[in-house]
């Protein structure tokens, strides 16, 4: 029996994975929160789970460290996800791509055609299409975390970040003012092991495309 290895990021990822993986009934025997272990086993003796950074699992998936893994569409956006095989929105772990800046800047004046902002973000790739596609100049900072002091501290005119409640930019007096896109969790798949591991990953494809959570709308 092959083994399957499934990256992880610790956290939400993690945590909204967990209906998915039962769906697939495999439960996690120990929790990461507690466990300083890296590597997880779990009730099926073949599958494994391996906790790594969210922005590392395109990496671990790419190389064939992991057989699969779920990703936020912005990392793979940012990160750039040749050879991976996205076969599934998981949509977990939901939020937005958007803009942000002082309540007190005036954003629609600043982003007129052929003007000049300065924008920090860890999304740099992000950032440089959706200002490029609006016909605006845009002088980019890379940050790593924090993004929100940016503006506060006049490093940048603009952050773009990640949000979910918004509980984060109004702490800040920060203003969203454009949403870039919707973003959830992919999973994603080795294209070898695809091949190598044919029957059991289509078995867990299948199980989690099930238990994928609908909303209300049925959206
Ligand atoms: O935290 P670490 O540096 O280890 O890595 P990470 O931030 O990449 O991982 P993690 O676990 O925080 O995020 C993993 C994935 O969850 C991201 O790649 C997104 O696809 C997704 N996700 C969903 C989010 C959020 N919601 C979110 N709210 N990732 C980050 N945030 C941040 C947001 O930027 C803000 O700073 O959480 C903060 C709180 O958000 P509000 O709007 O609810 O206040
Ligand atoms: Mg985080």
């Amino acid at each position: 029996m092959s083994t399957i290895t499934l990256a992880l990021s610790k956290g939400r990822i993690f945590e909204e994975s967990l209906p998915l993986l039962r769906a697939a009934g495999i439960e996690v025997t120990e929790d990461p929160e507690t466990s300083r272990k890296l590597i997880l086993p779990t009730t099926r003796p073949e599958v494994r789970v391996v906790l790594v950074r969210a922005s590392d699992v395109p990496t671990y998936v790419q190389h064939g460290g992991a057989d699969l893994g779920v990703a936020g569409l912005d990392v793979l956006l940012e990160h750039g996800s040749q050879g991976l095989y996205q076969p599934l929105d998981l949509r977990i772990a939901r939020c937005r791509m958007s803009v942000a800046v002082r309540a007190d800047f005036d954003y629609a004046s600043a982003v007129t055609q052929g003007s000049r902002i300065r924008v920090a973000s860890k999304y740099v790739t992000m950032a440089r299409d959706h200002f490029a596609n609006k016909g605006v100049h845009v002088d980019l900072i890379k940050l790593y975390g924090s993004m929100e002091l940016a503006p506060l501290t006049g490093l940048a005119d603009a952050i773009v970040d990640l949000v979910s409640t918004g509980s984060t930019l109004r702490a800040n007096h920060l203003q969203e003012v454009e949403k870039i896109m919707d973003i959830s969790s992919r999973l994603i798949v080795n294209q070898a092991a695809l091949k190598l591991k044919r029957e059991p990953i289509r078995r867990l494809i299948e199980a989690f495309e099930a238990a994928i959570p609908r909303t209300a709308t049925g959206a």
